[in-house]
Formats: C-alpha cells, structure tokens, sequence
C-alpha cells in the first residue's frame, strides 16, 4: 500500500496530535530520498523500536557545499515512496524547502569538536547543514527515537552528540551497515558509478576489511592498522584516497598511543568523480 504522505506543516501536527493521543511510540528516519535497502533496513530498526515510523525526504541544500552535488542528488520519490509500500511506515515526510528555510532564515547548529575533523575538514560547513535540518525535524516530528545509519558514522556520532548537548528529548540509535554482496556499502551516490568505477569502489571495503583482519590478529599499533587499509587503497590508480583514519568510536578522536579503546577505521576518497565514505567498527 502507498504510504500516507504528508507535505505542510499542519497535516503533521495532526499526525502527531493522532498518534500522541493513541499514546503510540513514534520513531523516525530522516532521508535524502534515492532510497535503498540500507534505507529500508533503518525502517525496519525503527519499526522494532516503536508503533508509528515516520520516514522523511527531504534533500536538504545546506548540508551541500557550493561544488558538490546537490543540483544532480537523484531525486526519485516515486520509486522511493514504491519501496517503502512494502513496508508499513506511519507517514513519509516531504516537506518543501520553502517550509525548511523560510525567507530570512538565520539560524544553524554548529557542533565545535568532533564535526571539524574528518569530513568536516573536507566538507566545510556541511555538518551544520546536517544539525541544523536534523534538529528542525526532530522539532518538528518530536520522534521518541530516530535510526541513523553507521554508515555516515561521522555525522550518526555528531548527532548523537548535539542529541546529548542540547538535551534533546529522544534516543538516537546507530543501525549497521548494509553492503552490497561484494562488500561495498550501499549508497545513493552508487548510481553515479559507471561498471569501471564501481569494481574500483569495492576497494575501499577490502581495504578496510584487511586492516581488520591485522586488528584481529592482535596488533594494537594504530599504524599497522592504519598501513593495511593504505596497501590496498593507498596506490590505486582511479581511487583518490581522502583520508583514512583510525578514531576512537564513541568520540572520533585519535590514538596517541596503542588502541586501548573500542575503535573504527574511517575512509573517503573519490572514484572517478564520486566522493565516497566508508569505516569499519573494530572491538
Ligand atoms: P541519506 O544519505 O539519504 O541517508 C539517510 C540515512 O540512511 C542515514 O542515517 C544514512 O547513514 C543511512 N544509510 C545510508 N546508506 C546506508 C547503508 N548502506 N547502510 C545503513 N544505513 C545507511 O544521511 C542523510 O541522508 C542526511 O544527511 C540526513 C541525515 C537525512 C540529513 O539531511
């Protein structure tokens, strides 16, 4: 069945004034749209955790510097809002800009720590973006949970942190990554890939995957960790290797010494002119 969905701002008070009222639990997955089953496998998280799921779309302009892609984001609701038909989600969100940035508006999130580094440094500003609509739907659904996928797990740690912060009523939840059967995570921008690209893209999985195989073999060192992910991404021609970067996992800083806590390898780069992110938990 297609799901209900709704587009102002007073058809979802309504919703929710409903579903408050019937004392439901409400979880929540914000999206960009361009859904694929990493998407759906947070629908279906959020639906363990609560009676109602409300999915947004909403493919948000700040979040996006003056040189990337917003302008050819994949914009395909109806196949989006086809793919959720299978599953039973409460309401799919589709607020337009103009309700998100009304004329004259001045007012962002800007977390000073942990969205400076990493993709923060690449993407300049683009976690304020991030806060910014994520905090106005929250607002604005007032979920009692929201699902974030570890595969942005940089941006799922910053929201949690600006969750704690600024003591948002709700519970932030990380769901895993969802990875193509060759190991590469699923993502929107995958469909930019041409067939040369993406038997390259699968490179910035094994790489991570070797390095946690020197992990799990015991070595606690952050370089040999680090070097193992580097012999396989480091010299491939076609893959420009932004970063690759152990962290710790609760709070993205770095290892003075040994890795002495639970942590995750963090990489991005570009294949052909696709900017791609992946990482890897390793405890
Ligand atoms: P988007 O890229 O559409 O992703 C929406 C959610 O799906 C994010 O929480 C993301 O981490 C998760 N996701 C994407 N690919 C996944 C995969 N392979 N496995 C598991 N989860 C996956 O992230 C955004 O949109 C935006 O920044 C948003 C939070 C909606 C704010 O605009």
């Amino acid at each position: 069945m297609t799901p209900t969905t709704i587009i102002t701002l007073a058809e979802l008070a309504v919703q929710r004034d409903a579903w408050a009222a019937a004392g439901a639990r409400v979880a929540f997955v914000p999206t960009m749209g361009a859904l694929h089953q990493g998407h759906l496998s947070l629908v279906k998280m959020a639906q363990s955790l609560a009676d109602q799921v409300v999915v947004s779309i909403f493919v948000n302009p700040t979040q996006f510097g003056p040189n990337e892609d917003l302008a050819k984001y994949p914009r395909t609701l109806k196949g989006d809002l086809e793919l959720l038909s299978g599953l039973e989600v409460g309401a799919v969100f589709l607020p337009n800009t103009a309700t998100i940035y009304p004329d004259g508006f001045q007012t962002y999130v800007h977390n000073k720590g942990m969205a400076e580094d990493l993709d923060g440094v690449i993407r300049p500003g683009h976690f304020d973006g991030v806060l910014t609509v994520v905090l106005k739907l929250f607002n604005l659904v007032q979920p009692h949970v929201a699902v974030f996928g570890k595969k942005d797990y940089q941006q799922w740690r910053v929201i949690e942190r600006m969750a704690l912060d600024l003591n948002l009523p709700l519970q932030i939840v990380g769901a895993e990554i969802l990875r193509d059967a060759d190991g590469l995570a699923l993502s929107s921008r995958n469909r930019y890939l041409s067939d040369t690209e993406r038997a390259l893209a699968v490179r910035l999985c094994q790489g991570l995957t070797a390095a946690k195989e020197v992990f799990k073999a015991g070595s606690r060192e952050p370089k040999n960790v680090v070097d193992a992910c580097r012999q396989v991404l480091g010299d491939v021609a076609g893959i420009a290797l932004e970063y690759s970067e152990l962290r710790r996992q609760h709070d993205l800083t770095p290892f003075a010494g040994k890795i002495d806590a639970p942590c995750v390898l963090l990489v991005a780069g570009r294949v052909g002119s696709t900017r791609l992110i992946d990482n890897m938990e390793m405890d």
